[in-house]
Order: C-alpha cells, then structure tokens, then sequence
C-alpha cells in the first residue's frame, strides 16, 4: 500500500516536470522567434540607413528638377545631387516645420553629395540659387 502511494507521486511530480518542461519550452520558443524578428528588422533598418538618394536638375539648364516626386528610406542617407548643366543649383531639404536637414553645394556640370538623417515623413526639397525656387525648382521627398 505504501509502495503504490509512493509511485503514484512520483507519477504525479514526472507529470508536473514534463508540464514545466512544455511551458518552459514554449516559452523559449516564443522568445527566440522575436528575438530572431527583432535582429531581422534591426538589420534591414541600418542597410537603409545607407541609402543614396538621387536628385538631378534639368540637363537643358531649365529651371526645374528632373523628379518632383522622390521616395526615400528612412536612415542616415546619402543626398546625391547631379546637375549636367551649366546652370548653378543646389539641393535643400526641409521637413514639414522648415527645418533644414540637408543642403548640397551649388554645382555647375557636376555631381556632389551631402548626408541627412532622415525619419519617416513628408519632406520639401527645393533650389536656394535666387528666384530657382519661385520658378518652380522644388518637390517632394516622401521618406519611409
Ligand atoms: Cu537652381
């Protein structure tokens, strides 16, 4: 009778391991997949985070940029601003309070960069040269 008690609770303590064992193995489960998630998402934002965006004036000299409408990654970026033509402009971008967060050289028959850590969000970028922008040399740079 004793015997029978004994092994019945050892019986019931295997069973109470083997649910611990489950719980603790689900868990451990759960965690590595977020954890797995997490370097994955961490990894894809810092390769955006060196992405070129490309802006290019007018070949012809006119005033006006070549794309209006530019998209870029989130990140710290890289502003590439080629302008073919033998008219200065430059590239500046503002977010929406007109806060200036990047600004290339004014370059003729060229090409220059600039840096700018840009969060997700709608940005404006136009030309500073006198009168550029007011001719229409501006656009939209959709950040995400
Ligand atoms: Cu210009």
């Amino acid at each position: 009778m004793k015997t029978r008690l004994t092994t019945l609770a050892a019986v019931a303590a295997l069973g109470l391991a083997a649910l611990a064992l489950a719980a603790c193995g689900g868990s451990d489960d759960d965690s590595s997949t977020t954890a797995a998630e997490t370097s994955s998402a961490e990894t894809s934002t810092s390769a955006g985070g060196g992405e070129t965006v490309t802006f290019e004036a007018d070949p012809g000299g006119q005033l006006a940029y070549v794309e209006t409408d530019v998209s870029a990654k989130a990140g710290n970026d890289t502003i590439e601003f080629d302008n073919p033509s033998s008219t200065g402009h430059d590239v500046v971008i503002e977010d929406e309070s007109g806060g200036e967060v990047a600004k290339t050289d004014v370059i003729t028959d060229s090409t220059t960069t600039a840096t700018a850590d840009l969060q997700p969000g709608t940005y404006t970028f136009y030309c500073s040269v006198p009168g550029h922008r007011e001719a229409g040399m501006e656009g939209t740079l959709t950040v995400k």
